[in-house]
């Protein structure tokens, strides 16, 4: 598509500080899980099951395998290998309805140490080569290659090199002129990608991707861009300020005309002493307090869970509890609480957040649930003991 050339000019203005890269590893969790079970490679396997999905070894040193079509219960999906995906099975459905697209596909419990393991040694091969990151999960850091000038694409290439033989894992990076385009450029040739975009390539490499491709352009948000007519990020880039404004408020619709544009000032961060940290979900469609409750209440313990273990890879343990809300509307309320002592237990924040719950009125539907935990503290190598990790396996149960 053709844009007006100021249009044009601005995205070419966007600001550049870079090269950044933004690294993420590929079906994480199921990589993982794949390196226990080799076997198990070219096969659709959902990573989600408490310990009951854990495969029974056989006498001859063989495994049984659980598959979805055995599962009852609330569990939802993590991740699934891309085999899996390929039959509709995705990260946060329901595993019971991710048993009825792919019945036969193998299931397997989450092992979260294994995964902050493996976390850990990806980021420091990564280190050892550019020692310039920012954290930004257990599967995802950016990279601040500025360093490296005209070297970044070789440095990126040895960084991916790097990263397979720490871990046997593969991951995709992308290397922009900013954070917001290299993330989205990560996720451009999954999986194993490797995606270099200069500023010439903007034009033909991003905007004809589809609007949801911006990280923070959520499924509801694309739903109602759509019915601007705005499908891709041309469109979004071309669309009148005016307009936005009208239907996403102030500061979202400021926000949207500067990613459309591709402009991004953030720099990398790569000593962050964190004040809190919060995971939230927007939902598929607007979920009921009543209605959809066991669905709501899955997700709101993965939300937990999550927060848990970024609570525990920062090796912090948090007092303030609190939760956000989002209405069909759009309005949004939040509610925290502090507790008697601090915690980086997912158990222990899902009942101080479940009791933040009851102090909100649920009558509206829900589009977005987020949990958040502040008031950190280092946990000094409190250990993640193992009656915790028995507490986060008995939350799938
Ligand atoms: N995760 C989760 N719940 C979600 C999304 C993700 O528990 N709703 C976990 C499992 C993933 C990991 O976080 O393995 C990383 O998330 P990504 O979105 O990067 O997904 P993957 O790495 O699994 O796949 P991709 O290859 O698309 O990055
Ligand atoms: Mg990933």
């Amino acid at each position: 598509m053709r844009l007006p050339f100021c249009l044009a000019s601005l995205f070419l203005m966007s600001s550049v500080s870079g090269p950044i890269a933004h690294l993420d590893m590929d079906a994480f969790y199921a990589s993982v899980e794949l390196l226990r079970y080799p076997e198990l490679r070219g096969q659709p396997v959902v990573i989600g099951g408490g310990s009951a999905s854990a495969p029974v070894e056989q006498a001859d040193g063989s495994f049984c395998y659980r598959r979805l079509r055995d599962y009852a219960g609330r569990g939802v999906v993590t991740t699934s290998t891309y085999e899996a995906r390929a039959l509709g099975v995705f990260s946060a459905m329901g595993l019971m309805k991710a048993a009825k697209l792919a019945p036969d596909a193998i299931l397997l419990p989450t092992d979260f140490n294994a995964y902050r393991h493996y976390s850990r040694l990806f980021k420091a091969a990564v280190a050892a080569i550019a020692p310039q990151i920012e954290d930004r999960g257990i599967d995802e850091i950016y990279i601040d290659l500025q360093a490296f000038g005209t070297e970044a694409d070789d440095v990126a290439r040895r960084i991916k090199q790097a990263v397979r033989e720490a871990t046997g894992l593969s991951c995709s990076i992308g290397l922009a002129p900013n954070k917001l385009l290299a993330k989205i450029c990560s996720d451009l040739d999954k999986p194993d990608g490797l995606t270099i975009l200069t500023e010439a390539d903007i034009p033909t490499r991003i905007w004809p991707l589809p609007v949801r491709k911006i990280n923070g352009i959520g499924p509801k948000a694309a739903q109602k861009l759509a019915t601007l007519n705005i499908h891709t990020i041309a469109e979004l880039a071309a669309c009148d300020a005016g307009v936005l404004q009208a239907n996403f408020g102030r500061s979202y619709s400021a926000w949207l005309v500067r990613v459309a544009q591709g402009r991004d000032e953030r720099q990398v961060v790569t000593h962050s002493e964190p004040k809190s940290v919060s995971r939230e979900t927007t939902f598929e469609r607007d979920l009921h307090a009543k209605q959809d409750r066991a669905e709501l209440s899955a997700l709101f313990t993965q939300l937990c869970e999550r927060v848990a273990g970024d609570l525990q890879r920062k090796k912090v343990v948090g007092r303030t509890v609190g939760i956000k809300l989002r209405y069909a509307d759009f309005s949004t309320v939040t509610r925290d609480l502090t507790l008697p002592e601090a915690t980086a237990d997912a158990a222990v924040i899902r009942q101080a957040a479940g009791e933040c719950l009851r102090r909100v009125k649920l009558e509206q539907r829900l589009r977005l649930l987020g949990v958040r935990i502040g008031t950190l503290t280092p946990s000094d190598g409190m250990p993640a003991s193992s009656a915790q990790q028995g507490s986060l396996f008995d939350l799938h149960a």
